[in-house]
C-alpha cells in the first residue's frame, strides 16, 4: 500500500492523530519502536486509556486505512509525535531531551522523497523544527541519497488536546501551522483541515514552537498562584477553597485550583524549555515551576505531622495515583511522588487506591517500598489517615460522612466545594 501519512510515535498524541486521519479516508501507517504496541494496534485494540479512543482505533483498523509497524515506510507526509522529556543536569538544571525526536528524524532518511512534508507535533524547544531538517539532512548525506534535506518541507503543528477529552478537542481546538517556509505552512494547514473543524493559523516554525510552550507555561504559572495561595491560607487560617470561590466572582479574576502539585508530561515539563532558552529572563516561569514542584513535599509533611499526632503505626490511604482526575496516566504524577515518599517511612503503613490501574507503577513496586495497592473498600475499612490526591469521579461520589471520625487531608478540596 502507498501511504499518504506516516505517524512516528503511537502514544497519547500519535495514536488518536493517526486514527482520526484514517477514519477520514487517508491511508496511514503508524510507527512505534515497541513491537507489543504495534501488535495491539494491528489487532484493533489500544494500549492506553482515553475515552472512546478504543472505538476510533478499531474503526480505523477495520477500515483498512490504518496499519502499524516498527519502521517507517514511504509516505507523502510524516508526522513526528514522540516524547520530549527533560534530563536533569548539574545544579539541577533541566535540559530538553531531544533524543527521541532526533532518532525519529534520522529514521526517515531511508524512506523520504523530495517534496515530502515533515510535521513535528511533539512539544519542542524553539528551533527544533530546524534541527529536524538538519538531522535528516545529515542522515541523507550519510546514506548517499541524491538530494538534500532542503528538498523537503518542514512545519511545527503542536497538539493542544486535553487528556480525558482528546477526541473532542482534536476536532474542535484551533491549531497553529508554523512552517520553515510559507509553502510548508500551507501544506500543513491543508493536512489538518481534513479533520480539524476549527481555525488553523499560519505562522513560522519558531513562533509555533514558542506558542505551545507559552500555553503550558501560562497554565503552570496560574496553578502555581493557586498553590501558593493554599500555602498562605494554611499559614493564616483561611479556607482557600472558599477564598477562591469568592474571589472568582470578580468579573476579571479566574483563579485555578490548588492541588498536591502539577503532573503529567506537559505542564510539569514544557516551561523548563523556556527557562533553559532564556534563564535570566524567565524568572516568573521558573519560580512557578519551583512552587508547583515543592507542593508534594508540603503534603508529605502534613501527613507525617498527622500520623505523629496519632502516635502509633498509622495506616495512610492515598486516594488516587494518576496525575489528574479520571485518567490512567501516572507519568510525572505528584500523587505517585507523595505516595513513594510516604512509603519510605517505616512508621507508616501505606495503602494506595487507584481504580484506573491494576498494578503499582515501578517507583512504588520496588522492593523496600512499604505500600500496597488495595480497593477503596479495603482502604476505607483499614486506614486512619485519608489523603485525597486525585479528584477521580469515584472519590467525588463518596458522601463526606465517609470520613467522619477519620483524619482526612483533602488536597483537591472536593469535600469543601
Ligand atoms: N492542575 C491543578 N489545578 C488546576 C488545573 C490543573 O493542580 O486548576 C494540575 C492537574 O491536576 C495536573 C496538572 O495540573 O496534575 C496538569 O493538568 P491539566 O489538566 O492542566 O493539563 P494536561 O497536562 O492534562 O494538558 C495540558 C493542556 N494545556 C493547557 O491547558 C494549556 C492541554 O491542552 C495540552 O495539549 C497538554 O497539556 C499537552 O499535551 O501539552
Amino acid at each position: 500500500m502507498n501511504y499518504e501519512i506516516c505517524v512516528l510515535g503511537l502514544g497519547y498524541i500519535g495514536l488518536p492523530t493517526c486514527s482520526i486521519f484514517a477514519t477520514k479516508g487517508k491511508k496511514v501507517l503508524g510507527v512505534d519502536v515497541v513491537p507489543s504496541v504495534v501488535e495491539t494496534i494491528n489487532e484493533g485494540r489500544i494500549h492506553i486509556e482515553e475515552p472512546e479512543l478504543d472505538m476510533l482505533v478499531r474503526a480505523a483498523v477495520q477500515s483498512g486505512n490504518l496499519r502499524a509497524a516498527v519502521k517507517p515506510q514511504p509516505a507523502s507526509t510524516f508526522i513526528i509525535a514522540v516524547p520530549t522529556p527533560f534530563t536533569v543536569a548539574e545544579n539541577n538544571r533541566k535540559l530538553p531531551d531531544l533524543s527521541f525526536v532526533e532518532a525519529a528524524a534520522r529514521s526517515l532518511a531511508e524512506v523520504v522523497e523530495p517534496d515530502n512534508l515533515i510535521v513535528l507535533e511533539s512539544t519542542s524547544p524553539v528551533g527544533t523544527t530546524e534541527r529536524v531538517r538538519d538531522w535528516l539532512g545529515d542522515a541523507l548525506k550519510k546514506l548517499g541519497r541524491p538530494f538534500s534535506a532542503d528538498a523537503l518541507l518542514y512545519a511545527h503543528c503542536p497538539e493542544r488536546i486535553l487528556p480525558g477529552q482528546m477526541l473532542k478537542e482534536l476536532v474542535s481546538n484551533d491549531r497553529i501551522a508554523g512552517g520553515l517556509t510559507p509553502e510548508a505552512s500551507a501544506r500543513a494547514k491543508s493536512l489538518y483541515q481534513s479533520f480539524c473543524a476549527a481555525e488553523i493559523f499560519i505562522t513560522d516554525a519558531r513562533t509555533a514552537e514558542m506558542a505551545k510552550l507559552t500555553e503550558n507555561a501560562f497554565r503552570d504559572v496560574n496553578i502555581a498562584f493557586a498553590n501558593e495561595l493554599s500555602l498562605i491560607c494554611e499559614r493564616i487560617g483561611v479556607d482557600v477553597w472558599e477564598l477562591i470561590r469568592l474571589a472568582n466572582r470578580h468579573p476579571r479574576v479566574k483563579i485555578l485550583q490548588p492541588g498536591p502539585g502539577v503532573g503529567g508530561h506537559c505542564i510539569a515539563v514544557d516551561p523548563w524549555f523556556i527557562v533553559d532558552a532564556a534563564p535570566e529572563e524567565a524568572r516568573v516561569i521558573r519560580t512557578a515551576r519551583e512552587v508547583n514542584d515543592s507542593k508534594p513535599h508540603h503534603v508529605v509533611a502534613k501527613v507525617k505531622a498527622a500520623a505523629a499526632r496519632l502516635g502509633r503505626k498509622t495506616v495512610v490511604a492515598c486516594l488516587g495515583l494518576a496525575f489528574k482526575a479520571d485518567v490512567d496516566d501516572l507519568r510525572e504524577s505528584p500523587a505517585v511522588e507523595i505516595t513513594a515518599e510516604l512509603a519510605d517511612d517505616s512508621t507508616l503503613r501505606v495503602l494506595a487506591v487507584e481504580p484506573h490501574v491494576r498494578v503499582l507503577p515501578k517507583q512504588l513496586a520496588s522492593t523496600g517500598k512499604n505500600v500496597e495497592l488495595v480497593s477503596l473498600e479495603t482502604a476505607l475499612a483499614q486506614a486512619d489517615v485519608f489523603l485525597l490526591l486525585v479528584d477521580h469521579k469515584v472519590f467525588r461520589a463518596l458522601p463526606p460522612e465517609t470520613f467522619t471520625g477519620k483524619h482526612l487531608i483533602d488536597t483537591r478540596g472536593i469535600f469543601k466545594k
